[in-house]
């Protein structure tokens, strides 16, 4: 039996499907200095799927390495206190992580249940569709963003057995260090003893690798990053001349982090209604999309750690530079 029994369902967060929400988020960010735009608006459709095709460049190793080490180490993860009940994976996309991991559960495994938190709907319908293929279980997707993903998820249990939280393929990157303790202890919050969290944290690499990996050849995180304004023109009747921005990535080695970049190749008035922008931008100007922070493997253990998690076992690729670490739900 192929997931006949796999219950499928994606529940929309209603503070996350409001266009309210992002034009919000627009005026704020385009009012700064210097000008930005938050993150994770990069996730529409179109967005999930171009971020897919750049887990399968050869110059962003991320996604391979982390794939790499679930399959071989995936047994012990998923035995390490189990077996677990329930996994919940804060930013799932298109659900493959968790398939690889998966894939190395034991025939005849107890009954899983597995929600799935993502910002985008269209990745977490390909997550469901990809993950109820595994037998013995439910998914169930749910559209928000970690805050409320985890204060609606996290804490219920399925009264079965202990619960593992993934934050996988460097998702984490994405937060600055206070705001990623601050999530550690967030997800902590609601769990209990021999419940766990596996975390997966991209290492601080050679600049040279880390500058393709965040701006390929191909130019398809390039397409990524200037999708966004695709986004606002759709959705907030923006007017954004895509073709006059350019992407830039840079490494920030003080605050050990790439950036990302859109930038106004000439000087241009912009309107976005229904964000109540009105704005001159100048010529070379740049609007900050993005920060992919970088981690030492120290770095990584003291963050578990001040936020309430005890390492327990960690997986490092060296060559890719890509940490993999298991930790279990301690005490303060
Ligand atoms: C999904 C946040 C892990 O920072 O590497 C990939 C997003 N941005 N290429 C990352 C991303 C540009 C990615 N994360």
């Amino acid at each position: 039996m192929t997931g006949a029994s796999a219950r499928v369902s994606v529940r929309p967060a209603a503070r996350d499907a409001a266009i309210e929400g992002f034009a919000a988020a627009v005026r704020d960010g385009l009012s700064r200095t210097p000008r930005q735009l938050p993150t994770r608006y990069l996730y529409d459709s179109l967005g999930s799927a171009l971020f897919e095709a750049i887990c399968r460049l050869p110059w962003y190793r991320i996604t391979r390495a982390e794939a790499g080490l679930l399959s071989r180490h995936g047994t012990g993860i998923l035995g390490a206190y189990g077996p677990f009940a329930r996994i919940v994976e804060l930013g799932s996309g298109g659900g493959g992580k968790l398939a690889t991991l998966l894939a190395t559960r034991p025939a005849g495994a107890a009954p899983l249940r597995l929600d799935l938190i993502d910002v985008s709907r269209a990745a977490l319908d390909a997550a469901a569709q990809l993950l109820r293929a595994f037998d013995g279980v439910d998914v169930v997707g749910y559209q928000a963003d970690y805050e409320a993903g985890i204060g609606d998820m996290v804490g219920q249990g399925t009264g079965r057995g202990p619960a593992l939280v993934l934050l996988l393929g460097s998702n984490i990157g994405n937060f600055d260090p206070a705001d990623a303790v601050a999530l550690m202890r967030r997800i902590r919050e609601p769990l209990g003893s021999g419940d766990a969290l596996l975390l997966g944290a991209d290492l601080v690499k050679p600049e040279a690798d880390l500058l393709l990996a965040y701006d390929d050849p191909l130019g398809v995180t390039a397409a990524f990053n200037r999708n966004l304004l695709v986004r606002m023109n759709r959705e907030l009747g923006g007017d954004f001349d895509v073709a006059s921005f350019r992407h830039r990535a840079v490494w920030n080695p003080a605050a050990s982090r790439m950036e990302m970049y859109l930038v106004s190749t000439r000087t241009q008035q912009v309107r976005v209604p229904a964000a109540g922008i009105d704005m001159a931008i100048r010529q070379g100007e740049a609007i900050w999309t993005e920060n992919s922070y970088k981690y030492t493997v120290e770095g990584v253990t003291e963050m578990l750690e001040q936020g309430g998690f005890i390492p327990r076992t960690r997986w490092v690729d060296e060559d890719a530079r890509f940490v993999l670490t298991l930790a279990e739900a301690g005490g303060f």
